[in-house]
């Protein structure tokens, strides 16, 4: 069906979510090499301007455009647990490829595997069953969202699945070194000075159970960091044996806040954010409060999340 669909389609849009990560992007450009050898007339999508700059190690990133093609009449979402993480809406059939807990199958056709530990595992399980090569260009991008997902193979989740998809993208070409260098250690000036502010400034709830970062839009823009490098710091408070969960408040430039959730598993993350209109998994999660009162709906968060804790 995924198939027949892409072999009847012209002009195919691959799309990233918004503020994509090595996963989304990652999975995309695979997909980018593997529809050339079609000769289809591709297009890579993101809603958003600007990428991580680390993420240009990426082959074909430099395609990418926020543009929406006229003539598009397909489009493929790649790690994106909602139709809203696309951001925008067309009417032309969607493959939605993904992994979140939270997706809603909005496709047309919908390629989804939750116990899938990145996007990339979805689709080199899709290449692997249809009988598609997997070239160094495919394998690169594959592994990156692997290694990113699995946070650099550190997480509980990793199986031997995991580490059998590793050995195989590795064997096609996959560069371990260059990947690891480009997601895990190039960081910016701003990236290492808002994690020293954002660490200092650190509130912990219910018995150390709960850490509160809260990032304005002046220390965004004082430090020229992403949202990107602001969440590192959540997975650094995980790491205090106290601490379960980590949350960050982000204020949005268009009003309200963006929130992000991180668990240690003993809480659903994705439930919690599923329940204030966002989603993702169990142990990372998030969404945006565009209310006026956002303050007070993230106290409400809070209280639930402590009781939750218990
Ligand atoms: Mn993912």
């Amino acid at each position: 069906m995924p198939l027949t669909l892409i072999e009847q389609s012209q002009h195919i849009v691959l799309i990233a979510h918004k503020n994509p990560d090595a996963d989304s992007l990652g999975s995309a450009c695979a997909f980018y090499s593997y529809l050339l050898r079609l000769n289809k007339k591709i297009t890579l999508f993101c809603v958003s301007k600007e990428i991580h700059p680390n993420l240009r190690f990426l082959p074909w990133s430099e395609k990418l455009t926020d543009r929406f093609p006229e003539d598009g009449d397909c489009m493929i979402s790649f790690d994106c647990g909602s139709n809203g993480r696309i951001g925008i809406e067309k009417n032309i059939p969607l493959i939605n490829i993904d992994h979140h807990q939270s997706n809603n199958f909005y496709g047309v056709v919908n390629i989804i595997n939750t116990s899938a530990i990145s996007t990339t595992e979805v689709v080199y399980d899709f290449f692997v069953a249809n009988d598609i090569k997997i070239n160094d260009k495919i394998a690169l991008s594959l592994y990156a969202g692997l290694l990113d997902d699995s946070k650099c193979f550190s997480d509980s989740e990793c199986s031997a699945k995991t580490f059998d998809m590793a050995r195989s993208l590795i064997q096609a070409g996959a560069d371990h070194r260059l990947c690891v260098e480009w997601l895990f250690q190039r960081a910016s000036l701003s990236s290492l000075r808002i994690k020293g502010v954002l660490l200092k400034e650190m509130k912990l709830f219910g018995n150390g159970q709960l850490a509160r970062f809260d990032v304005s839009r002046a220390l965004m823009e004082e430090s020229g960091a992403s949202l990107f490098e602001c969440k590192k710091v959540l997975d650094q408070a995980l790491g205090m044996r106290s601490v379960k969960a980590a949350i960050m408040v982000l204020e949005h430039p268009h009003g309200g806040v963006k929130i992000s959730l991180h668990t240690d598993g003993s809480i659903n993350a994705s439930e919690v954010m599923e329940h204030f209109g966002g989603g993702g998994h169990i142990k990372r999660a998030g969404g945006r409060l565009k209310q006026e009162n956002s303050s007070m709906v993230v106290e409400e968060m809070m209280r639930m999340i402590l009781k939750e804790l218990v």
